[in-house]
């Protein structure tokens, strides 16, 4: 509503009239040129269609106020366990979807259609926090938090990155100290965590004694434990992203994750995480290059609609041609991981082509809407501001490019 009346008094001012208001009903048409749906089972389709329509009627109405001021819609949480976006592809019998990967991507990238924010939140809930319980915690873990994750009922969030150590987190300071009774106690501090203002829980990474990388669940309301808020920020701003202080948590050694020690441990969740935003930032893309494609067929100079001057049609063929591409390497990535067979160093290749062409097109779309590029009437600028997170997180561009360029040359840039 408030973006409503918005819409109106910027339109009387200007003079113009209805072009701007289309903007309100989310009328979005996925692009499809290779006919890439032709390529997905009947049952993948209904994930993708059910995730669509969830977004057109709960997050597209809301989420640029919601991002306008900053502020979480924590209310979707619950929504999105409810349709299946958190582990979906975790086992039923823990509360996940038992689902294959092409349709976990799809999810991600009709959630991040909506906002790069919304599609934050199912990953690190999803990839970041039920994964790990999954793949390395004991049965009573699974059991104690994977069905109230799954539902919604409960939030998570997920430790890795310190003020000091980003790229290079196995640096981190954050450590535990064992007292020989039933409890280690944790010292240290994480920053810019997604979801830790609302979590319930943090899987958090920390050196023992030995400096051997250890994940454990945190829960809130231990002593000592706190969750500050992250203010100021020009990107994902639907997103709540804080700290993580631990000082003297006692953290129970039952908490700890029986079944994987090393940096191999956050980083085969970031892996499954990073799976997820090569198919995210592809749905940013598309809704800019479709909010674009339809302006450029309405918006009248020099006598013509806009996208009849060959300047705008190679801006709009230049964005359906790498959205094309990009759809056809995440559908063949999710093949490869459904058949156990990717690679961590394809998984970073797709994540950070996806994030180039998204930045990318959504630049182009937003100079392509003139000066209501700029306005919130349109989706264009909030998700041109939000990639330029989804490009820094979960590995930057420049380590992806190391990574592929390790992978190839057989030589280590990092060491
Ligand atoms: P390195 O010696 O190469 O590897 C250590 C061990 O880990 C194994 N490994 C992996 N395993 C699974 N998946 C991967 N992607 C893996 N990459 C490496 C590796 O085989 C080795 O295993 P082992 O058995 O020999 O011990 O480690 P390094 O210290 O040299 O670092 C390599 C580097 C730079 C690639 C890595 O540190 C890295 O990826 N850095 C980027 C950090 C990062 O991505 N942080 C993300 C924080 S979480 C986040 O951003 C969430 S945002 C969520 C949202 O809101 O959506
Ligand atoms: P730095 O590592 O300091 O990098 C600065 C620059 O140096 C970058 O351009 C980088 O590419 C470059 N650089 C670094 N090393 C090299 C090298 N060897 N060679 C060449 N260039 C190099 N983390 C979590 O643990 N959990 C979360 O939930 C989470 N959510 C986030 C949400 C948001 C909104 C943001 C912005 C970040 C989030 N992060 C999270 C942190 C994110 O993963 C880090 O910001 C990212 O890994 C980069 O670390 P850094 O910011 O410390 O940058």
């Amino acid at each position: 509503m408030v973006c409503f009346i918005f819409a109106n008094r910027l339109s009387d001012r200007a003079g113009i009239k209805f072009i701007y208001m289309a903007a309100k009903t989310d009328l979005f048409q996925s692009p499809d040129y290779f006919n890439v749906d032709d390529l997905l089972t009947e049952e993948q389709k209904m994930i993708r269609d059910t995730v669509r329509n969830y977004v057109k009627k709960e997050i597209s109405p809301i989420i640029e106020d919601y991002a306008q001021r900053a502020e979480f819609p924590e209310h979707i949480v619950k929504q999105m366990g409810d349709i299946g976006c958190f582990g979906p592809t975790v086992p039923e019998q823990y509360g996940g979807g038992g689902l294959d990967y092409i349709s976990y991507g799809l999810m991600m990238q009709e959630l991040e259609r909506g906002d790069s924010g919304v599609r934050s939140t199912a990953s690190v809930q999803g990839s970041l926090v039920m994964y790990p319980i999954y793949a390395y915690g004991s049965e009573e873990q699974r059991m104690k938090y994977l069905p109230k994750l799954a539902s919604g009922e409960w939030l998570g969030c997920f430790g890795l990155t310190e003020p000091n150590h980003g790229s290079d987190p196995s640096s981190m300071l954050t450590n535990i100290r064992d007292n020989g009774d039933d409890y280690v106690i944790l010292n240290g501090a994480k920053m810019w965590i997604s979801n830790a203002p609302f979590s319930q829980v943090a899987v958090v990474w920390a050196k023992d004694e030995a400096g051997i990388i250890r994940g454990m669940v945190v829960e809130r309301g231990m002593e000592g434990f706190s969750t500050p808020t992250t203010h100021g920020k020009w990107s994902l701003r639907a997103s709540a992203t804080g700290e993580l202080v631990f000082d003297n948590v006692k953290v129970p050694k039952a908490n700890i994750f029986p079944n994987v020690q090393g940096l191999k441990g956050p980083l085969g969740c970031l892996t499954k995480a990073r799976y997820g935003i090569a198919w995210g930032a592809v749905g940013a893309a598309m809704d800019c290059y479709h909010t674009a494609l339809e302006y450029s067929k309405e918006r009248i100079q020099f006598g013509k609609p806009i996208g009849a001057f060959q300047l705008q049609q190679k801006k709009l063929a230049e964005m359906v041609t790498e959205i094309t591409k990009a759809q056809l390497l995440n559908w063949r990535l999710g093949v490869l991981m459904d058949e156990g067979k990717a690679t961590p160093q394809q998984v970073s290749m797709a994540k950070r082509n996806a994030c180039e062409i998204a930045t990318q097109i959504c630049r182009d779309a937003r100079q392509m809407l003139g000066g209501m590029g700029i306005t919130g009437e349109y989706p264009v600028m909030r998700h041109m501001m939000n990639l330029e997170s989804v490009i820094t997180y979960e590995g930057t561009h420049d380590i992806h490019l190391l990574i592929t360029g390790m992978d190839v040359t057989g030589f280590n840039a990092f060491k």
